[in-house]
């Protein structure tokens, strides 16, 4: 009788085992047949009621059908963890041949695009690059250049002070003139030769102007400062020519207009024959066959003095332009303010 319901919930567990659909049936499975309340645990309950004859051989006919179900329950689970395997390799497969998303690549702002290229410029011409203070005080961004007290310069409508005395620098000229002072200490200190001067200062200089189309609070000057002995204007000029011909061309020509600054004396104008039309006439030079690029003059005997050079001795050249003009001029950019607004769709041309 036991035999029998043994052999029928084998019969059963087989079958049950051979259907199943998942892991979770399986589980299910065990638990009816072999777990505590299961079908055959049942039988080896029953098997107390039998006679003591019958038990090893009923004993054993359990035990069979216990490792069987066990087999049939090991090798099915086997069976469906190898094919969730196989599944899971193929839904979250990864093609590691597929090329890479770009990462988008930047680039230079256009004026630094510009800065640099005069640098190398001015590199190629014996010239280091010098730096200093954004913010300065009075006595080196006005009173050491030869600016007086009641120079328009100084007004409140045209620069931006901190203090009395701290202002935004108007133009990279403090840089020149700390410089001077550097080569003079160390000549001082340490018996260097503060002879010769050859440097260029490119820099963020303020002035307290509306933004307009041509003008800007904020731009960026790049100016030089030579010095040393017997140098003349013919220096100034060959130099800025060479300057100008490395930058627009090797046919290009420069001209000198009079003009003033407190800091150089004589003081003049420059202007380089128009690149884009050769000096015939066109939109960029306005029909008159030059564009104005920078200013420059020979260094002012006070100012040569207030550095601690002697203007008896030594004489020396300078020059100022607006990186941001020459970019304008460059790239045809017609508002000044686009190298400002960090629009990418501007800034991307370049
Ligand atoms: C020292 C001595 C002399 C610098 C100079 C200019 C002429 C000049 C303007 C160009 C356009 C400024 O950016 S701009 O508005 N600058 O024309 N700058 S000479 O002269 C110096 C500087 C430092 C010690």
């Amino acid at each position: 009788m036991l035999i029998e319901e043994l052999e029928a919930a084998l019969a059963a567990a087989r079958e049950g085992i051979a259907r199943a659909a998942g892991l979770d049936e399986l589980k299910e499975l065990r638990l009816a047949y072999l777990g505590k309340k299961g079908t055959i645990t049942q039988v080896l309950r029953g098997m107390g009621a039998l006679p003591a004859d019958q038990r090893p051989e009923v004993g054993q006919r359990v035990n069979e059908a216990r490792e069987a179900i066990e087999a049939l329950l090991a090798e099915r689970t086997a069976e469906m963890e190898e094919k969730a395997l196989d599944q899971r390799l193929a839904a979250e497969v990864v093609d590691v041949t597929l090329p890479g998303r770009p990462a988008p690549r930047g680039h230079e702002h256009p004026l630094q695009q510009v800065r640099d290229r005069l640098e190398d410029i001015f590199l190629g011409l014996g010239f280091e690059v010098a730096e200093g203070p954004e913010v300065e005080v009075d006595l080196y961004n006005f009173e050491l250049l030869n600016i007086p007290k009641d120079h328009p310069a100084r007004d409140m409508q045209d620069s931006l002070f901190i203090t009395d005395e701290i202002l935004l620098r108007t133009h990279t000229s403090p840089v020149q003139v700390r410089y001077m002072h550097a080569r003079q200490e160390a000549a001082r200190t340490l018996g260097r030769d503060p002879l010769p001067v050859r440097i260029i200062a490119p820099g963020w200089v303020y002035r307290n102007d509306p933004a307009d189309a041509s003008h800007s609070p904020m731009f960026y000057q790049m100016e030089g400062l030579v010095i040393d002995r017997g140098i003349t204007m013919g220096d100034l000029k060959g130099t800025l020519l060479e300057f100008a011909r490395r930058l627009y061309g090797a046919d290009v020509n420069i001209r000198l207009r009079p003009s003033y600054f407190p800091f150089t004396e004589p003081s003049a104008e420059v202007d380089v024959s128009c690149a884009v039309c050769g000096g015939s006439g066109c939109k960029v030079c306005k029909q008159t066959g030059w564009v104005e690029i920078l200013g420059a003059g020979m260094v002012h005997p006070n100012v040569l003095r207030n550095g601690g050079y002697d203007p008896e001795e030594v004489s020396g050249f300078a020059f100022g332009l607006g990186i941001d003009r020459i970019a304008m001029q460059v790239y045809g950019v017609e508002d000044i303010r686009n190298f400002f607004e960090n629009d990418l769709r501007f800034l991307r041309q370049f």
